[in-house]
C-alpha cells in the first residue's frame, strides 16, 4: 500500500513529540488518514496527540500553535474535494501555502497529508482503508518523523 516512487524513510520516533492535526470534512476518508498516521506513530515510538479542526483552512493556525507550544513536528491531514464552487481552489491554496509558511517560519517539519481530489473515490484509494491503494496518513507521519531527524 505505497505510492509508486515513495521513499523508505527513517521512522524511529523515539524522543519525538508529534501533533496530528486533522480537518473534519469528508469523515470516512479523514478517519482513514488519521488511523494511518496513528498506526505509524504508535509503531515509531513517538509521543503524539490528535487534534481536530473544522476544515483544512484551519490547519495552518492550529499547526503553528502546536509547534510553538513545543511539538517537534506536525502531521497535517485534510480532504478537499473539488465541487462546483471556487472554494476548492481557495481552501487548497490556503492550506498548502499556510502550512508551508508555518513550517518554514517555525523551522519545524509538517508532514503534508492534505488530499486535493476530483472526487471521493480518489480519496478512498489513498486513505489507507481496506481496499485502498495508498496510505497517505502513514506517508505524512513518516515524512514528519524523518524530517525531524534532519533538523
Ligand atoms: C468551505 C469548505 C469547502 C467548500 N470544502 C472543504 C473541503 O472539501 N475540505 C475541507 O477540509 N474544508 C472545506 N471547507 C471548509 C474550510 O476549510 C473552512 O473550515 C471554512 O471555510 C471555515 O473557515
Amino acid at each position: 500500500m505505497s505510492a509508486e516512487g515513495s521513499p523508505t524513510l527513517d521512522v524511529d520516533g523515539t524522543g519525538l513529540t508529534i501533533a496530528v492535526i486533522g480537518a473534519s470534512w469528508h469523515d470516512v476518508i479523514m478517519n482513514g488518514l488519521i488511523d494511518g498516521a496513528v498506526r505509524t506513530l504508535e509503531a515509531s515510538g513517538a509521543t503524539f496527540t490528535v487534534h481536530r479542526v473544522p476544515g483544512s483552512f484551519e490547519l495552518p493556525v492550529a499547526s503553528r500553535a502546536a509547534l510553538e507550544g513545543g511539538a517537534d513536528a506536525v502531521v497535517a491531514l485534510g480532504v478537499i474535494i473539488r465541487g462546483g464552487t471556487p472554494h476548492f481552489e481557495y481552501v487548497s491554496d490556503a492550506a498548502t501555502s499556510g502550512l508551508t509558511q508555518v513550517s518554514v517560519q517555525t523551522g519545524k517539519p509538517i508532514g503534508f497529508g492534505v488530499l486535493t481530489l476530483d472526487d471521493e473515490q480518489q480519496g478512498l484509494d489513498r486513505a489507507g482503508l481496506p481496499g485502498s491503494k495508498e496510505d497517505k496518513g502513514r506517508e505524512a507521519a513518516e515524512a514528519a518523523i524523518a524530517t525531524a531527524h534532519v533538523l
